[in-house]
C-alpha cells in the first residue's frame, strides 16, 4: 500500500511516447490498493471536458480502470489543466483537491501543491494568474466553441514559450519566502510540488529545528518520474519502459 505522486507529464498528442510511459506506470508499477496524487500539468493544455483525441480517451480509460484494482487517485491543477473539471473526473473517478492540500501520512504532515503560486518572483506569471482563475471567465471561456478553445490555448502556449526565454532561470524557480510561508502557514513538514521542472530534495529547518523536507517532481520525457511513500521513506524515482529504476 504505497502512495504515489506524480506531476508535470504534460501529456500530448503529438508525444505519443509519455502517454507510453503513463500506461507502464498506471498498470506495471501501481500496485493495488496504493493510491494516486497527479499535482498538475497532467495535460499538455486543457480547454474543457470536451476535449477529445486518442490521447484522452486511452488515458481516460487508464483512470478509470484503476477503481477496479481499489486505487484510488487525485487530481490537484496545474497552471496548464485547470479546466479539468467535474465530467473529465466523475469519468475517471478521480477526486479534485484544492490548490493547496494538506494531507496526513503517516506521522507527516504533507502540503501538496502544483509549484506555481510558490514562483512569486515572476510577477508577469502571477498577474496572469490572478486573471485566468477568475471563475466567471472560465465558464465565459467554456462557452466558446472548441475549435476556438484550442487555437486560444496554442497562441497562449507560444506566448507564453516566448516569455520563457526573456526570464532569468532564478525568476522561474520558487522563492524561498513563499516556500516558508507555507511551510508555516500549513504547519506541514514536508512539501510536495512540481512545475518548476526541477527535480529535488531540499532540506529547511524551522524555528523549533524540526526538518522540513521539500521534494520537486521532474516533468516526463524519455523517463518518467514519481515520489513514492511506502510507509516508512519517500523516494523520488525515475524509471523507463524497461523497467530500469533510478532514485534521485
Ligand atoms: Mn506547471
Amino acid at each position: 500500500m504505497s502512495t504515489y505522486f506524480i506531476s508535470d507529464i504534460h501529456l500530448s498528442d503529438h508525444q505519443p511516447q509519455l502517454l507510453k510511459l503513463f500506461k507502464y506506470f498506471i498498470e506495471s508499477i501501481l500496485q493495488p490498493n496504493d493510491t494516486l496524487y497527479i499535482l498538475g500539468d497532467f495535460f499538455e493544455y486543457w480547454v474543457g471536458d470536451d476535449q477529445y483525441s486518442h490521447m484522452v480517451n486511452q488515458t481516460k480509460q487508464l483512470l478509470k480502470a484503476l477503481a477496479q484494482r481499489n486505487i484510488e487517485w487525485y487530481f490537484l491543477a496545474g497552471n496548464r489543466d485547470f479546466l479539468l473539471g467535474k465530467k473529465f473526473l466523475a469519468k475517471t473517478h478521480g477526486k479534485l483537491l484544492a490548490e493547496k492540500t494538506l494531507i496526513p501520512l503517516g506521522a507527516h504532515r504533507v502540503l501538496l501543491l502544483h509549484g506555481d503560486t510558490l514562483c512569486t518572483n515572476d510577477s508577469a506569471y502571477q498577474a496572469w494568474r490572478s486573471k485566468v482563475q477568475k471563475k466567471w471567465l472560465q465558464k465565459l471561456f467554456l462557452f466558446l466553441p472548441l475549435s476556438w478553445r484550442q487555437s486560444i490555448a496554442n497562441r497562449m502556449r507560444q506566448k507564453s514559450m516566448m516569455q520563457g526565454q526573456r526570464l532569468t532561470l532564478d525568476m522561474m524557480d520558487v522563492a524561498e519566502t513563499a516556500v516558508q510561508e507555507d511551510f508555516d502557514a500549513y504547519q506541514a513538514n514536508i512539501m510536495i510540488h512540481g512545475h518548476v521542472h526541477r527535480p529535488g530534495i531540499h532540506i529547511y529547518q524551522n524555528k523549533q529545528g524540526t526538518p522540513l523536507t521539500r521534494y520537486v517532481l521532474a516533468d516526463w520525457g524519455t523517463m518518467g518520474n514519481f515520489l513514492r511513500y511506502d510507509g516508512q521513506q519517500f523516494d523520488l524515482v525515475y524509471f523507463n519502459l524497461d523497467s530500469n529504476e533510478k532514485k534521485i
